[in-house]
């Protein structure tokens, strides 16, 4: 672990490490496990952050937490993803690394569903010691709505902006953001967007979160605050997590240069 180097952080979907269409919670261990053989290669500073996938879309969607306040269905929600960031975990842990349960839910406030603050000062510790910190989509409190549904599409920004992170990867299930032809279209800025957007369909699974689009936009809102360029891939691909994390440009770039 080299403690001079840049901060890679790597998003890894909920699509690529559970079943979606499950309605509660089905893991998909093999992929689990083959994602952290490829993140045990990697050996600089790194923070990971999952999505939910069936472990909180459909809790979510069930106690309906992005319509109305309920305490038992956020608790529920939320002890649901825990159980999925337990499986990231221990397989990382089983691969090698030392990774570390990091649970929103405990040290993120948002304000009508946008983070307005989140105690990051354990996560520099971790970094600067070897520990790879695991964040996941969570049930967050709310200073106006109580709770709030906080995706890991809006962790990875603002984890970037706050700890100056020089790469940032979404391993999504789609080979990027894909055109009308079903190809990867290469690079989004904010000015092509516009032509972009109405090929971004919405997710064939529950999402209460924004899908494609949710992360597109995510990262289009980082382009405007910072010059770092994000990439869309496919993490459910042999190799392609270690690829990104090796410095390779894959997938779907997002920036505001065009490059
Ligand atoms: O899958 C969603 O996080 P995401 C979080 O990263 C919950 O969008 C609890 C549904």
């Amino acid at each position: 672990m080299k403690a001079e180097e840049g901060i890679t952080i790597l998003k890894i979907g909920g699509s690529v490490i559970t079943d979606k269409s499950s309605d509660d919670g089905s893991a998909k261990l093999d992929e689990i496990e083959r994602i952290a053989a490829e993140i045990s290669r990697f050996s600089g500073r790194l923070i990971i952050v999952h999505g939910a996938g069936s472990f909180g879309h459909p809790q979510a969607k069930r106690y309906a937490l992005t319509e109305k306040f309920d305490a038992k269905g956020a608790i529920i929600t939320h002890d649901s993803v825990k159980n999925l960031n337990r499986f990231v975990v221990n397989s990382l842990n089983k691969a090698g690394l030392n990774s570390v349960p990091v649970h929103p839910i405990g040290n993120t406030v948002c304000e009508n569903g946008r983070i307005v603050r989140m105690f990051i000062e354990g996560i520099r510790i971790m970094l600067k010691n070897g520990f790879v910190p695991v964040l996941h989509g969570d049930v967050v409190m709310d200073t106006v709505l109580g709770i709030s549904i906080l995706s890991g599409d809006q962790i990875v920004p603002f984890l970037a902006m706050q700890l100056g992170a020089e790469r940032i990867g979404i391993g999504s299930a789609k080979d990027g953001v894909l055109d009308n032809e079903g190809k990867t279209i290469e690079t989004i800025t904010s000015s092509n967007f516009r032509d972009i957007e109405k090929y971004i369909g919405a997710s064939e699974n529950t999402d209460v979160t924004g899908g494609m689009f949710g992360k597109v936009d995510e990262l289009l809102k980082l382009c405007e605050i910072s010059s770092i360029t994000s990439y869309i891939f496919n993490a459910s691909k042999n190799g392609n997590v270690l690829k990104f994390l090796n410095g390779e440009n894959i997938g779907t770039a997002i920036n505001n240069t065009g490059k």
